[in-house]
C-alpha cells in the first residue's frame, strides 16, 4: 500500500493557553496569534496537496491537542486510537475518536502506551519507536494489529534517543532517503536507505512530510529545502517556529489517510 498517497487530512486548531503544553525546548513561550497563522499556512498547505481538510476546534484543557498526530495511526482503512505517553495527553484521543465514528476503530487501553509521533512508514516497513511516550506493549498492539490487517507488512521496533519521538529524530523524504537530526541516538540500522544527517543549525525544523507529489518541510532549513528539490518538484516551505518551541512539527500537526469508502 502506498504509504504517502493520501486524500484526506484531520488537523486541530491550536489554544490560546498552548504554552502550557509539554516542551523540552527552551525557545521561549509561543505567540498565539503567530501559532494561528501558521497553523492556517499549513492547512493551505495540505490543501495543496490535494486533501480535503477537516478542521477540529480546539478545547483549553488540552493545550497539547493540536499536535492530533499523536492520538491516532491510520493505515489504509484501519484507525488506531492510542492512549498517548504522557498523561496531561491521554483526554485529546476523545475528540479523534469522535472524527472517525464512521470507522471501525481499535482502541489502545491498559498498560499500552504509544504517540502517533513514534510511529514511522517508510520504504518497505514500518518503523515504531520505543520511546519516552511510547512502550513495549503499545508498540506491540499495534504491530499486531497492522500485521492482522495487512500480512505482508514488515514492523521493527526502534529504540529512540536523544529526541522526543521516532520522528523527531528520522522521517523519509523519499524512498530510500532518510532525513536524521543530529541528536537522534538508536542502535537501529537504517541499511535500507541513505541517511541524511541534518546540520545543527537546522535541527529544530530538519523534518519533512511526504504527501501525494509534493513535500512539505519547515521554513528556514535551506539545507533540507535543498536536498528535497532533487526529489519533488513541489516542495512547500511553512513557517513552524511557534510549534517547534513545543517540541512539535510538521508531521505531528496532522492525520493524514485515505479510506477506501471516502
Ligand atoms: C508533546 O510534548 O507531547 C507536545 N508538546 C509535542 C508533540 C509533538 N508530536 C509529534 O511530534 N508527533
Amino acid at each position: 500500500m502506498p504509504h504517502n498517497t493520501f486524500t484526506h487530512a484531520l488537523v486541530r486548531v491550536p489554544t490560546p493557553n498552548m504554552g502550557e503544553g509539554i516542551t523540552t525546548q527552551q525557545l521561549g513561550a509561543p505567540n498565539f496569534e503567530l501559532a494561528l497563522t501558521q497553523h492556517a499556512a499549513y492547512c493551505e498547505a495540505l490543501r495543496w496537496c490535494g486533501l480535503k481538510v477537516t478542521l477540529l476546534s480546539g478545547d483549553e484543557a488540552y493545550p497539547d491537542g493540536c499536535f492530533v498526530e499523536d492520538a491516532a495511526v491510520i493505515y489504509g482503512d484501519l484507525v488506531v486510537i492510542t492512549q498517548p505517553g504522557a498523561r496531561s495527553r491521554r483526554g485529546e484521543t476523545v475528540a479523534i475518536q469522535q472524527a472517525f465514528s464512521h470507522q471501525p476503530v481499535v482502541q489502545m487501553q491498559g498498560d499500552e502506551f504509544l504517540d502517533g509521533g513514534d510511529v514511522l512508514f517508510c520504504a518497505d516497513r514500518v518503523l515504531i519507536g520505543l520511546s519516552q511516550r511510547t512502550n513495549w506493549q503499545g508498540a506491540t498492539l499495534l504491530k499486531n494489529v497492522l500485521q492482522d490487517y495487512d500480512a505482508s507488512l514488515r514492523v521493527d521496533f526502534v529504540n529512540v534517543g536523544g529526541v522526543l519521538h521516532l520522528k523527531t529524530g528520522i522521517t523519509e523524504l523519499a524512498p530510500g532517503v532518510i532525513i536524521q537530526s543530529p541528536a537522534f541516538e538508536t542502535d537501529y540500522v537504517f541499511d535500507f536507505a541513505d541517511v541524511y544527517v541534518v546540520p545543527d543549525a537546522e535541527k529544530h525544523g530538519g523534518h519533512v512530510l511526504p504527501i501525494n507529489d509534493a513535500v512539505l518541510l519547515h521554513a528556514g532549513s535551506p539545507r533540507v529545502r535543498d536536498l528535497a528539490h532533487r526529489y519533488y518538484l513541489r516542495v512547500i516551505e511553512i513557517p513552524l517556529s511557534e510549534f517547534e518551541k513545543m517540541d512539535g512539527g510538521v508531521t505531528c500537526l496532522s492525520l493524514r489517510y485515505a479510506f477506501s469508502g471516502a
